[in-house]
């Protein structure tokens, strides 16, 4: 069943791309040292969008140089004054959120209803909330000179693009540190508008630089002496080999690495609410979501009645065109990132699991996969182990809260968790016991820009967002 893709023209034609894009170094944009290039495709079609200038180690130098000499007066502004560039720059996000929308659909293959509901809301959310912050640092108990770090090198994943970028960079900029941030390579084009909206904002040269490029060009930035921060989002295999990058320096580091997130659903939940719960926590961005609920615990009294409503419900979800406004589920982000969950999904099967997806028509050109459901899973099945980062959900039972517990502890990760239950003392009793950074409750992949969020174990350490957030740019 394949269909010719087509995107939703009306939308493609608010974004206007150039043919290529340079790096951001010290408010300009500019070819890579050594001319290097590489393409960026739209997932859902294979269309190449642009080319990117792929950073050189010195292209990596510049820019911290930049950043450098953009740290003494940036971090000696008034806090109030630093909060007016990060107004300005949530106020110009705002004005062109449509135009974002879409390009941030386009790269990543995310639906628009996501990118227009979801992403850009937040990603002004997070900038408004750290300019608020920028010039109240002094009377939060930080002492009344609150020091930041220095030059932030940060990195960050392809899931998330613009909202990823604005949680590094708001925080780092409101305490006064200054940045220099890597893409990822399949998705650099929202960070690239991003600098220009910088320069909308008149935001002094060298306080944000962006260099595009892949794993290498990361690697170069987190180990350049001239960082003192590290930021990283990513997985856990590139977070710990960062970790030992930084492990010899004096740099200061956070991590935010993958999660294998247990939905919990008790006999007394609103089914249909729950059903809201279970699809969204794993079919969000097609499940590549750190925090994505990937395993449903489900009581066993209530399973089946929980399994049939769940499966009518994925049947009506539409997976298609990333620009249509009634598409549910988008493409994947890349061939590889569909390799992996295919390796997974078709392991899960070798062993013995349950496989079912609802009928579906998938585009014959891009990057895709069914929502699928694997029932019959037990706890030594590699897909309900590892992060399959994909819309592909491992559903198990439990009968007592003590075994949910058990076997949501029962992975490396510690991220996230839902709670599904109208009885209030058992959700504080689980919130406890649950060993992950957030744990929700009768709702599911809620953010906020007050709220802490990161994790335990393998899924990383330090915190993004909130006042804890900015504590990860100070010296206290
Ligand atoms: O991640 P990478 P990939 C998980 C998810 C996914 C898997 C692989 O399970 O299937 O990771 O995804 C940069 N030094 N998550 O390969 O490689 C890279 O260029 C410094 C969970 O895409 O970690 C990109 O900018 N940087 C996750 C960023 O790291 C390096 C989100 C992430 O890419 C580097 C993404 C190096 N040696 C994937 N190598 C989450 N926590 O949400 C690569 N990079």
């Amino acid at each position: 069943d394949v269909f010719e893709y087509a995107p939703a023209p009306e939308s493609r034609a608010i974004v206007q791309l150039a043919p290529s894009y340079g790096l951001f170094i010290d408010g300009e944009f500019r070819e890579s040292s050594d001319g290097k290039v590489f393409k960026t495709v739209a997932p859902a079609s294979e269309e190449v969008l642009a080319e990117v200038a792929q950073g050189s180690a010195k292209d990596v130098d510049a820019a911290v140089r930049a950043a450098r000499a953009a740290f003494p007066k940036w971090s000696a502004l008034p806090g109030a004054e630093r909060a007016k560039y990060l107004f300005r720059i949530a106020r110009v996000l705002q004005e062109r959120s449509r135009e974002l929308a879409v390009l941030e659909s386009l790269d990543n293959g995310k639906p628009i209803r996501e990118t227009r509901d979801a992403d850009l809301p937040q990603v002004a959310a997070n900038f408004f909330y750290f300019a608020g912050w920028a010039d109240k640092l002094p009377h939060a108990g930080y002492g009344p000179d609150p020091r930041p770090l220095g030059v932030a090198g940060q990195v960050i994943p392809w899931n998330f693009p613009l909202l990823m970028l604005a949680w590094k960079i708001a925080p780092a900029l409101a305490t006064g540190n200054t940045v220099v941030l890597k893409p990822a390579e399949t998705t650099p084009l929202s960070a690239l508008f991003f600098a220009d909206i910088c320069r909308q904002a008149e935001l002094p040269p060298g306080v944000v630089n962006i260099v595009t490029g892949d794993g290498p060009v990361g690697a170069e930035l987190v180990a350049h002496e001239g960082v003192d921060k590290v930021a990283f989002t990513g997985s856990t295999a590139v977070g710990k080999s960062i970790a030992r990058t930084v492990a010899g320096t004096a740099k200061k580091l956070t991590l935010e690495l993958g999660g294998k997130g247990a939905n919990i659903v008790f006999d007394d939940a609103p089914i249909d609410q729950a059903v809201e719960g279970i699809v969204s926590g794993i079919y969000f961005n097609g499940g590549q979501v750190c925090c994505a609920g990937s395993r449903l615990l489900v009581q066993e009294s209530v399973a089946e009645e929980v399994l049939d409503a769940l499966k009518r419900r994925i049947s009506t979800l539409r997976v298609g065109d990333p620009l249509d406004k009634n598409t549910d589920i988008g493409a994947i982000n890349s061939a590889a990132q569909l390799a992996r969950i295919t390796e997974l999904a078709d392991a899960g099967e070798a062993e013995g699991a349950e496989r079912w997806s609802p009928h579906c028509e998938l585009p014959s050109s891009g990057y895709w996969f069914a929502p699928t459901v694997f029932t019959h899973v037990t706890q030594a099945h590699r897909i309900a182990r590892e992060e399959i980062f994909g819309p592909v959900l491992s559903v198990l039972t439990f009968r007592t809260p003590d075994e949910a517990v058990a076997k949501a502890n029962n992975t490396p990760y510690g991220l996230s968790a839902g709670v599904w239950t109208e009885k209030g003392s058992r959700i504080l009793r689980m919130a406890q016991q649950l060993r992950a950074g957030v744990v929700w409750s009768n709702t599911f992949n809620k953010f906020d820009p007050t709220s802490p969020f990161g994790g335990y174990q393998e899924s990383g350490y330090g915190r993004e967002g909130g006042r804890h957030g900015l504590e990860a740019y100070l010296d206290v």
